[in-house]
């Protein structure tokens, strides 16, 4: 596999803050969300078609000081995500990103009015179905220019926007409204904010529209629902998380808002205003999909990976976590005989569902004795080899206290 140039051997200084460990070392430079076929390359894919005339970024070294993952970004000193306890350190000086927003300053700084970034970002948590340590997001941010021009760019977009959405099956729920808690920042002119908020949530409900509007039987009698709710990040002001109503739940799938002045001026940005929106690729890509188990997308298994074509969104079929386990027994047959039913009876008595299927692979006559011997192959699924040996010396005692058949 070609890793990113970033990827070198080199030792860095260790210090209290170092916690990183050797499997999450072992996931730096992978870069799931470029592997053709991969569902989160799909979607990511896909999030880019919506947005096609920003630039599409994704080659960013996941190693960021904690300056750019927090400061810049206007997190105070004392904010939770800093602990050694929520993020991964390489050393005081060294962390690994835990949202693409640690990107944010440096894009506005190389210039960029519309963007796109995705890239792994990594947050110390448990680990289950819905929670790994390292995970993908997309980051998208679109600039105007304050002022007249920015005015007549925002009601121009925002009136495509809202012609073309008028017309689809969508269902939006937005009871926010700008409070003290979350308002428009005192540097912006209320109506640009107000704009570029109105902006915003048009190009994220047509995002939305874009991603879920294939999947789940959207229709007019039963339209894709989405939520808006008001949020918190240091970066934003006012903030938003949206959510999808799928398969009868609410799910989280980005927070956005209007960037904080402060953002732009460390970027040396003047005289624009914006949005930024970061969302989590394995989210949708579990939705859309159907993928059960976010550690799915991690798996090196030819069957995972086979179910899929690049640029197109398919049910996930599930399979058991371990490989085929085949394990044969041969046998001489007692006089009276002994019927294939029977034997795949025994095993499935014994063995419950772990039997995958039953196959007679040999029958053999001797040709002095005329004693017939028969070899049969389990294939037990959803075990580990030693929980295979374990059921099938057990298969193999019941053939011969039931059947009287002789072990060979
Ligand atoms: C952030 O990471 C902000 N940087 C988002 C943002 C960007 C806000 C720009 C404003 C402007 P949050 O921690 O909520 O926010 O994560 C954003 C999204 O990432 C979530 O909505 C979710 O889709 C995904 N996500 C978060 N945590 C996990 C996790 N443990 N596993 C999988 N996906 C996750
Ligand atoms: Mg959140």
């Amino acid at each position: 596999m070609l890793r990113p140039p970033w990827v070198v051997l080199r030792t860095y200084a260790t210090d209290d803050h170092t916690n990183i460990t050797p499997a999450i070392i072992s996931k730096l430079g992978i870069q799931l969300h470029s592997q053709p076929g991969h569902p989160l390359t799909t979607v990511k894919n896909l999030v880019e078609s919506q947005f096609s005339d920003y630039a599409h970024l994704s080659s960013f070294s996941p190693l960021v000081t904690p300056a750019k993952n927090f400061d810049e970004l206007s997190f105070p000193p004392d904010h939770p995500g800093r602990a050694v306890t929520d993020s991964y350190y390489v050393n005081r000086g060294l962390m690994l990103r835990t949202h693409t927003s640690a990107h944010e300053v440096e894009v506005f700084a190389q210039g960029h009015d519309k963007w796109l970034l995705t890239a792994d970002v990594y947050r110390r948590d448990e680990i289950d179905a819905s929670h790994f340590p390292v995970f993908h997001q997309m980051e998208g941010a679109r600039l105007f220019p304050t002022g007249s021009r920015g005015l007549q760019e925002l009601k121009k977009d925002n009136a495509i926007l809202e012609k073309a959405l008028s017309l689809e099956n969508i269902k939006i729920e937005d009871n926010t409204s700008i409070t003290p808690e979350n308002p428009y920042q005192d540097v912006h002119d209320p109506y640009e904010a107000q704009a570029v908020t109105t902006n915003l949530k048009l190009s994220l409900n047509a995002l939305m529209l874009r991603l879920f509007a294939g999947a789940g039987g959207i229709s007019r009698q039963n339209p894709l629902h989405v939520r808006w709710i008001e949020a918190f990040f240091p970066f934003t002001s006012p903030s938003y998380e949206v959510e999808v109503f799928f398969q009868g739940k609410w799910l989280e799938i980005l927070g956005c808002g209007v960037v904080r002045h402060s953002t732009l001026d460390r970027a040396n940005i003047h005289g624009k205003i914006g949005w930024a929106f970061g969302l989590g690729l394995e989210r949708i890509a579990m939705i859309l999909y159907s993928i059960p188990d976010i550690r799915l997308f991690w798996s090196n298994d030819a069957r995972f990976l086979s179910q899929f074509t690049p640029g197109k969104i398919s049910t996930f079929q599930p399979y058991s976590k371990y490989p085929p386990c085949y394990k044969d027994v041969s046998f001489w047959l007692p006089p009276t005989g002994l019927h294939d039913n029977d034997v795949c009876d025994l095993v499935r008595v014994v063995a419950e569902d772990f039997a995958e299927n039953v196959e007679r692979t040999d029958s053999f006559s001797h040709p002095k004795t005329k004693r017939n011997s028969v070899c049969y192959r389990i294939n037990y699924r959803s075990l580990s080899n030693a929980e295979a040996n374990e059921i099938h010396s057990r298969v193999k005692s019941r053939l011969v206290e039931q059947f009287g058949v002789e072990i060979r």
